[in-house]
């Protein structure tokens, strides 16, 4: 049976997993309206995951006899300056996710709940090759700057990534 003070602290991870699904909706949305069809897929399929890491944390608390929780959520943000200030936004939202997963996990040993501690390391996993991820493109998109035909490349690169096959992550 999970304990109280993981039971809350894991809610507040549902309601951080949903916030990131909403926030690269929104982000998707943006660049959809704004002449970045690949981001905004990219972004779309972001936000798919993020829901999946909701819903996986949803089912662990079910599982261990505690009851999820959804609570209210602030409107994302609905308007970006380019596709660098997206990307940059994105990387800033990643790394506080990485931050809240570590105290997560910190909860989950100062309890001695070592199975927590241990489902909690897939959300590491993923942490790191979602920072990887990000970094690489906003490295790329810092190269070219603001100049269109190396926007509309990387629009295509965000495309194809987009297109890939998901990696059974979730299992
Ligand atoms: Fe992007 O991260 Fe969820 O966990």
């Amino acid at each position: 049976m999970i304990k109280k003070t993981v039971e809350s602290a894991m809610n507040e991870q549902i309601k951080r997993e949903e916030f990131s699904s909403r926030l690269y909706l929104s982000m998707a949305i943006w660049c959809e309206v704004n002449g970045y069809p690949g981001a905004a897929s990219f972004l779309f399929r972001q936000a798919d995951e993020e829901r999946m890491h909701q819903l996986k944390l949803v089912h662990y608390v079910n599982d261990r006899g505690g009851k999820a929780v959804l609570m209210a959520l602030t409107a994302p943000e609905t308007h970006f300056d380019s596709l660098s200030h997206v990307f940059k936004q994105v990387m800033e939202h990643e790394q506080y996710i990485t931050a809240s997963i570590n105290d997560l996990f910190e909860v989950a040993m100062n309890e001695k709940d070592y199975t927590t501690g241990n489902f909690l390391q897939w959300y590491i996993n993923e942490q790191i090759e979602e920072e990887k991820t990000m970094s690489t493109i906003l490295d790329k998109i810092n190269l070219i700057g603001n100049e269109h035909g190396g926007l509309f490349h990387i629009d295509k690169e965000l495309g194809l990534m987009a297109a890939a096959p998901v990696e059974a992550k979730a299992e």
